[in-house]
């Protein structure tokens, strides 16, 4: 078939250039000409392993290209931001006007997939928006005759960093908004995915995304406050959760400065906002993993006003480890901070960014590599566990102060205290 995917971001791209590789003409659609141009050369806008090879062979196939213009295709993937506002309430503008976009070009047999991530009930608003522009289509769950299109909602669930690997690879759930919908749905997603595809309701299918990433907020909630627990007991937190693990029905996640990215500290709300008299617990848990983040800036800043002449590094301002990706990142707001607050005395060292972002800027403070690092500041805070940081032997940070808010070295001598001072834990 010919497929139209809408939104060339995080989703968009990796989803279209792996449809194209499985044989079909694939046209994407983006509001940004920068973007729709630099797909049209063969090169990508965004950091992702492998994508930039994947889409240059599809691109010089003649199996993808961008346009900023719709054009009629057989099935239309949605794949566009639903962000939230200041209250956390959902904002699903950008999907109804994908559908608006769309309606006009629409013809009987088509299939049309929402997987931006979306509060329940959006794959209906989408079908009325549709149903609004085409009076003359047969809409599903609208008519008892067959209708002319279906509907679905497939949300994606791929990790940041192995997306072209669980695009192919993991199950997918696919909500029809009637049960011959999913069907025609799941025809389509059986041409590239390898994982299971369950059929389900729409609703159903959006609930379950909003499920799956709050049960990861509310896992690593229950981990990070531990870690102040434990820290405050003297405990390592580590060693803690490690030995938990070992009973064969425990998995706890692992404590951090904070949950970033665009997906797990978002979707949470959109669940709340749904039911909020409903939901104190998932609310709870948002609120203990921001809390993670200001309490990290505290206990950095004693760290660092106890030490006046030591130098002192930040390392990683990325949202999560081997990723280039800066957006919501606790690491960055903490390191911000710090360079607010103590200028020159802060280092950053961030091998996924070419230069600190703009905030940093006349703060007196400087990006240096990990060498740099080692060689120059007494004090490391560790704010994400890249491999490169993981790596580093004891035999070069023994002598260090290190404040290790992802527990990358589990061997180090000393380590900060809550008050700020140091304690031997081995
Ligand atoms: N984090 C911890 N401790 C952990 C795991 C993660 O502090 O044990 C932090 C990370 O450092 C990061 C944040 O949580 O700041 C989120 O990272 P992540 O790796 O948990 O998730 P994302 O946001 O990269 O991707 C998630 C995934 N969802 C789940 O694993 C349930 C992914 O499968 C989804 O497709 C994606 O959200 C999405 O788009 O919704």
């Amino acid at each position: 078939p010919a497929v139209c995917v809408v939104g060339l971001g995080y989703i968009g791209l990796p989803t279209a250039a792996v449809i194209a590789r499985s044989g079909s003409k694939v046209l994407g659609l983006d509001v940004s000409q920068k973007v729709v141009d630099t797909i049209n050369r063969g090169e990508i806008h965004i950091e992702e392993v492998d994508l930039d090879g994947l889409v240059q062979g599809v691109v010089a196939r003649g199996l993808l290209s961008a346009s900023m213009e719709v054009a009629p295709a057989d099935v239309f993937v949605i794949a566009v931001p639903t962000p939230f506002d200041k209250e956390h309430a959902p904002d699903v503008s950008y999907v109804l006007a994908a559908a608006r976009t769309i309606a006009p070009v629409l013809k009987n047999g088509d299939v049309v997939i929402l997987e931006s991530t979306s509060p329940v009930g959006t794959t209906e608003q989408l079908r009325d928006m549709i149903a609004e522009m085409r009076p003359d289509l047969k809409i599903p769950g609208l008519t008892r005759e067959t209708p002319d299109i279906s509907i679905a909602y497939c949300p994606e669930r791929v990790l940041p960093g192995r997306i072209l690997e669980e695009l192919t690879n993991n199950d997918r759930s696919i909500g029809g908004i009637t049960p011959r919908c999913a069907r025609k749905a799941l025809a389509f997603y059986k041409r590239f995915v390898r994982g299971e595809c369950v059929t389900t309701d729409a609703r159903s299918a959006e609930m379950t995304k909003l499920v799956e990433n709050a049960y990861r907020d509310v896992n690593i909630a229950f981990a990070n406050e531990l870690s102040i627990v434990a820290d405050r007991m003297g405990l390592d937190v580590w060693e803690v959760i490690r030995l938990a693990n070992r009973h064969p029905r425990v998995n706890i996640l692992s404590p951090g400065p904070g949950v970033g990215g665009h997906c797990i500290a978002v979707d949470p709300w959109f669940i709340v906002h749904g039911a909020p008299e409903d939901t104190p617990l998932i609310r709870t848990a948002r609120g203990v993993n921001d809390h993670k983040m200001h309490h990290v800036v505290a206990k950095a800043e004693a760290l660092v006003e106890a030490h006046p002449v030591a130098k002192v590094a930040c390392l990683g301002l990325a949202f999560k480890a081997n990723i280039d990706d800066f957006r919501e990142s606790p690491a960055r707001f903490v390191a911000s901070r710090l360079a607010r607050k103590f200028g020159e005395r802060i280092a950053i060292v961030e091998p996924y960014a070419a230069e600190l972002p703009i905030e940093f800027t006349d703060t007196g403070v400087t990006q240096i590599d990990i060498d740099e690092a080692l060689e120059d500041c007494a004090i490391l805070i560790v704010l994400v566990d890249h491999d490169v940081f993981r790596v580093v032997p004891l035999a070069e940070r023994a002598d260090k102060l290190v404040y290790d808010t992802r527990g990358i070295w589990p061997d180090q001598p000393r380590v900060v205290r809550e008050d700020g001072a140091t304690m031997a834990l081995t």
